[in-house]
Formats: C-alpha cells, sequence, structure tokens
C-alpha cells in the first residue's frame, strides 16, 4: 500500500471526507492588506506573489484541477472609518469571497491551496473550512501573530492584521475581524490551534501567547528533527479528536538566508528542504483539508530567483495528494 493509500484509509477510519489524491483547487488570494506599507506611499509587493507562483507552473506541479483567481483588494494606508486595523473593511470584504472560494472548493470535494498574499488571508481560509464544521488549525509560521488589544497599546499606531491574524482567527480583537457568517466567533478554539516554528522566545509581553495553545517554536524543530515534530503535532491532533485542520504556511518560518523575500524575515528558520519534510506528513495523514501560503514578496525578489524553489518545496510536500500514480494506486 502506498502512502497516498495508507493516508486515505486513515482519513476514512477518522471520518474525514477527504478528497481524491489528485483533486487540488489553486485559489489565488492577492492581499497584501495586513501588510505596513514599505515606505511612505508606496504598498506591499506580496499581492503579486499568486500570479508569480502560478506563472511558475504551481498549478502543474501540484496537478490542480481547477484554479480560482480572486480579485486584488485596494489597499489604502491610512486608517478607514471604525477600526484601528489597517485596511480592516476591505479585508473583511476579502476574506468573505475567499472564504465563499474555499468552502465550494472543499464541498466538492477538493484539496484547496490558497495562494497569497499576506498572513490576514487566513480569516478567509478558516470562515470558508469553519462552514463545513470542526477544523484545526495549525500555524506554521516565524511568528506568532498573536498582537491583539490584550496584549499591545491598540491606540498607539494603526494594527497590522498580518502580526494578529492567529490572535484574530482565536476571536481576539476587534468584532470586525472575528465575527464571522455562519461560524460566530471564534473561527478556531484555542484548544484546536497549533503553533509551529516562531523564533519568539518571550512567553510575556506584547503578541505573547495565551495557554493552551500548542506550540513547538523553531529551536525545537530544528534540535528534534521535522519528523519528530510533525509526529507530536499528529498526536496532539489525533489527542485532542481533530480529523480536520486548516494548514497556514507564513514562508517566513524560512531562515532568511533561504528566502529573505518576505515581509519580515529572520533567523533561525527552517530550510526549504526541512519544510518540506515538516509539512509532508502531516498532509499525508489525510487530516489537512487545505493549505495557505503566506508571505512571499515578488518586489523583494527582482531576479524572481525565489519563486521556483517555493514552488518545488510545496510540490513536493504535497506530492501524495498531487500524484496522478497515488491516485490510481488509490482505485
Ligand atoms: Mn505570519
Amino acid at each position: 500500500m502506498g502512502s497516498a493509500a495508507a493516508a486515505g484509509s486513515q482519513a476514512a477510519a477518522a471520518g474525514a471526507r477527504a478528497p481524491s489524491p489528485g483533486l487540488v483547487e489553486v485559489v489565488a488570494a492577492p492581499s497584501n492588506l495586513g501588510l505596513r506599507p514599505p515606505a511612505p506611499g508606496r504598498e506591499p509587493g506580496a499581492w503579486r506573489a499568486p500570479g508569480v507562483l502560478l506563472s511558475e507552473g504551481l498549478d502543474r506541479r501540484l496537478n490542480a484541477t481547477r484554479i480560482v483567481e480572486l480579485p486584488r483588494p485596494s489597499y489604502e494606508s491610512r486608517a478607514q472609518p471604525g477600526t484601528r486595523i489597517r485596511n480592516g473593511i476591505t479585508i473583511r470584504e476579502h476574506a468573505l469571497r475567499l472564504a465563499d472560494a474555499v468552502a465550494s472548493a472543499l464541498a466538492a470535494p477538493r484539496f484547496v491551496v490558497v495562494a497569497g498574499g499576506d498572513c490576514s488571508i487566513l480569516l478567509g481560509c478558516l470562515a470558508g473550512a469553519r462552514r463545513a464544521g470542526r477544523c484545526g488549525l495549525l500555524h506554521v509560521d516565524g511568528h506568532r501573530d498573536f498582537y491583539h488589544p490584550g496584549n499591545y497599546d491598540a491606540g498607539s499606531r494603526l494594527g497590522s492584521a498580518a502580526g494578529m491574524d492567529l490572535a484574530l482567527a482565536t476571536g481576539r480583537g476587534e468584532l470586525l475581524l472575528t465575527h464571522w457568517p455562519v461560524v460566530g466567533k471564534p473561527l478556531v478554539n484555542d484548544d484546536d490551534v497549533i503553533q509551529i516554528g516562531d523564533r519568539e522566545p518571550a512567553e510575556t509581553g506584547p503578541g505573547s501567547l495565551d495557554r493552551p495553545i500548542a506550540r513547538w517554536p523553531v529551536q525545537d524543530v530544528l534540535r528534534d528533527g521535522t519528523a519528530e515534530v510533525a509526529g507530536r503535532a499528529l498526536g496532539h491532533l489525533r489527542h485532542q479528536g481533530l480529523d480536520r485542520v486548516w494548514l497556514h504556511v507564513d514562508l517566513d518560518v524560512l531562515d532568511h538566508s533561504e528566502l529573505p523575500a518576505v515581509d519580515t524575515p529572520g533567523s533561525p528558520g527552517l530550510t526549504f528542504d526541512q519544510l518540506g519534510q515538516l509539512l509532508s506528513p502531516l498532509i499525508a495523514s489525510g487530516r489537512v483539508a487545505g493549505l495557505g501560503v503566506t508571505s512571499y514578496d515578488p518586489d523583494l525578489d527582482p531576479a524572481g530567483e525565489y519563486a521556483p524553489r517555493i514552488v518545488d518545496c510545496l510540490a513536493s510536500a504535497l506530492a501524495t495528494l498531487a500524484s496522478p500514480i497515488a491516485g490510481k494506486a488509490n482505485t
């Protein structure tokens, strides 16, 4: 029995409605709404990432059966009325469109890959995935993205949703981005979240993570290995009775020497190979409903040298789903 067939039977045993291998849909979510302007009067280039990844062959490499391209939302640097989150109103509008796209892909059923965009796309991904019931979150990110009015002074500056997406997803912050149609609030319970790969040591202070969110920082992944941490994460999902999760991958979990073309690069971090090795068993478990990839900024990659490596990494992580041979093995 191949690994994809094994993954399929595990998912069936767990009661998940898993798509057949090979049925991948790509949703392009060209948002840069959650980021600060890189310079006065300029807007972040993360909105270009889906187009660049598609032109590098992302859909072909994933053997995607369908591509849905959402319109590019318009970015405003100034505050919008009634919110202390930059582009808050537009983020909600974009997230609702994204949620529709994700929900229909999952209902098909297809495995959905959402190409962002900045981390604020997590909200639309979860809002769509949750319409079909309980769905946990594997948040693989170089940062915890956990700023909320309980741990920083929201009055002092306009907030960036890309630094608060995990807080918003767990119901912390403005109602504008925490309460969603069909689902209500929160998009995901703390108990149903696993954070992997952040390099932030502080357990208190601005952006600190509340218990009981499970967390393995990047230092653990580098010390114990990707297979060990993936195994712990899957053990936690089994323990929680979670047979369905959304996988959020912020590419800033990579070391800045591997991928400098993100809004907030850092170190230590993973290599592309390590990221693929971490994600692969998670996806092969059959518990992952879909994946969102965020933070690549083509404006910071003028020679276009990193897009092929991102596509390679995703293709390797998703190999058990994308391979037509794996599909035949399952029939
Ligand atoms: Mn992030």
